[in-house]
């Protein structure tokens, strides 16, 4: 174990690094002997669970120069949250006592060292990945883990090959190939019910962040049969990634990516660095820009899936989960319109994957665009016996294959959200008038300690410090139709704000007033939140 060790974290950093939301994220160069340590954990992981563990080197939409890692459970979920716990333990621990750190995981865990261990690991298409990753498989060699390395893939396609060999090909085959075959079959399938299929209606301009998204897309575009005729832009082959493209930028700066060529009406749509968030927009004929981000996304599929289920005779409940961010005007659509139960939860998927699970079917989406659809497969064992139950049990076949139930996927999502396009002939502005967004405004405000900010409900109120809250309510209560609240980020060293109300002016100073309150009353440091112009 030492050698090894002393050859990859010559130089463990002296910062202190939490596994956060989305596990490990900083600059790449202070990761080597965290993604070392973290090959070790995930061997411990396999063996506790007897299961394959995933192991996937990105830093998402964090910038070139950043990296990150995250570690996939058997179903191809997110870790546990006792086992991040030990993730964090493992990654800062001094180097002298890292052998008693992996034995007290082992005692407490009671893990047996001779069973097998088997671990995948992928990576993204950052420069420092290929030598972090090999840092991980020379983790898992070093406690004798078997290894199966996919190279560059998406996040999401790393958590589907995950799922698919714990559940022995029952979900699908654990290869590139394996994943992209059963993808363009149900979406060739889905799209013979197209009405007016034509080319225009076919053409769809993808945003690739520079990123690995993209070449996965190239990978895929063969298999698709023309059905969907995607143009590329931002493909890596001369930008940077993530640098001003991509769905966190489009979503965050509420404006089209720079390298993407839009024709008026087009419909567009961006994956983030790693292909686990898309969003879609175009530009109207006036050049105004228009954005369906994540709430617009769970509207759509929880529409068609609901009309499907009262089609096919299925009495299923169906669920949206949605945080804090849901503009308001969506969640008053999917309750007062749609008649479904919506419910909220902490920002992080692993939150929302966790509350969808507790319904028959839960569509869940996170208002940045990280999303899916969990529990369809009960479907497969509802036969249909009626024939125009047949076709909707059919189509509702073809949308389970097409969905990756194990994480959000941009892919996946895209092909789901260009086949619902397509069986009722919507354009893009069609799909974007089902609801009006309320204006809203997002901002952030540094402070001493992000963690004076205490939430609950999620995160829809602040418990401390004391009186932001109510000063919060006073400031709402000036405004029509307005909401407002705030919460430390678990990505970044500061809180968040967000301000939505009935006009985009209401919103942004709303947004101050309340950047203000937190800056007086949670230890604001550096210059004062000024007005937005
Ligand atoms: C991470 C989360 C994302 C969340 C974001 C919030 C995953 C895979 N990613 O990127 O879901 O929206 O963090 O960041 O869970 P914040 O806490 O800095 O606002
Ligand atoms: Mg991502």
């Amino acid at each position: 174990l030492g050698v090894v060790w002393v050859v990859n974290c010559s130089q463990p950093c002296r910062l202190m690094l939490q596994y956060g939301t989305a596990g490990f994220r900083t600059t790449a160069k202070h990761l080597d002997h965290v993604m070392f340590r973290m090959g070790l954990l995930a061997t411990l992981r396999s063996r506790k669970t007897k299961s394959t563990i995933g192991v996937m080197v990105t830093a998402s939409h964090n910038p070139e120069e950043d990296n990150g890692l995250k570690l996939i459970d058997p179903m191809g979920e997110m870790v546990t949250p006792s086992w991040e716990g030990y993730a964090t333990q493992l990654a800062n621990a001094e180097q002298e006592v890292l052998c008693s750190a992996l034995k007290d995981i082992i005692e407490k865990e009671t893990i047996n060292m001779s069973e097998t261990a088997s671990v995948f690991v992928g990576r993204d298409t950052r420069p420092s990945s290929q030598r972090l990753s090999q840092a991980v498989l020379d983790g898992v060699s070093c406690l004798g883990g078997q290894i199966q390395d996919y190279g560059l893939v998406t996040t999401p396609q790393l958590h589907y090959m995950v799922r698919c060999r714990n559940t022995h090909g029952c979900y699908g085959t654990d290869t590139l190939q394996g994943y992209y075959q059963k993808l363009s079959q149900a979406f060739i399938e889905l799209t013979k019910n197209a009405r007016n299929h034509t080319d225009d209606q076919k053409r769809l301009l993808v945003d690739g962040a520079n990123g690995i998204g993209a070449l996965k897309v190239r990978e895929l575009e063969a298999c698709l049969q023309s059905e969907l005729q995607m143009v590329l832009f931002n493909d890596g082959s001369n930008g940077k990634l993530n640098y001003l493209c991509g769905a966190d930028y489009v979503k965050v700066q509420q404006k089209p990516p720079q390298g993407i060529n839009m024709g008026a009406g087009e419909r567009c749509c961006s994956f983030d660095g790693d292909a686990d968030r898309i969003v879609y927009y175009y530009n109207d004929s006036d050049g105004s820009f228009h954005l369906l981000d994540g709430d617009k996304i769970a509207t759509l599929i929880s529409t068609y899936l609901k009309e499907l289920l009262t089609q096919a005779g299925l009495n299923l409940q169906i669920a949206v989960v949605q945080t804090a961010y849901a503009n308001g005007s969506s969640t008053q659509y999917l309750e007062d319109i749609m008649k479904v139960t919506v419910s909220c939860t902490k920002t992080g998927v692993k939150h929302l994957h966790h509350a969808a699970q507790k319904f028959d079917i839960g569509v869940y989406f996170e208002a940045n665009g990280h999303g899916t659809v969990l529990q369809l497969s009960e479907f497969i064992r509802l036969k249909a016996s009626v024939d125009e139950k047949k076709h909707a049990a059919k189509l509702l076949e073809n949308t389970i294959n097409l969905i990756n139930q194990a994480t959000g996927d941009a892919i996946s999502d895209m092909l789901v959200i260009e086949a619902v396009l397509a069986i009722r002939g919507m354009t893009v502005q069609e799909w974007d008038s089902i609801y009006t967004d309320l204006p809203n405004r997002q901002l952030t405000v540094k402070v001493a300690d992000r963690r004076m900010i205490d939430t609950a409900d999620a995160e829809r109120r602040a418990v401390t410090p004391a009186g932001l809250q109510d000063s919060i309510d006073a400031l709402v209560k000036k405004y029509t139709k307005a909401r407002a609240f705030v919460r430390p980020s678990g990505t970044e060293d500061l809180v968040r704000v967000y301000a939505e109300a009935e006009t985009q002016e209401s919103a942004d100073v709303l947004a101050h007033e309340v950047s203000l309150a937190v800056y007086h009353m949670a230890g604001g440091v550096g210059e004062k939140p000024k007005p937005l112009k």
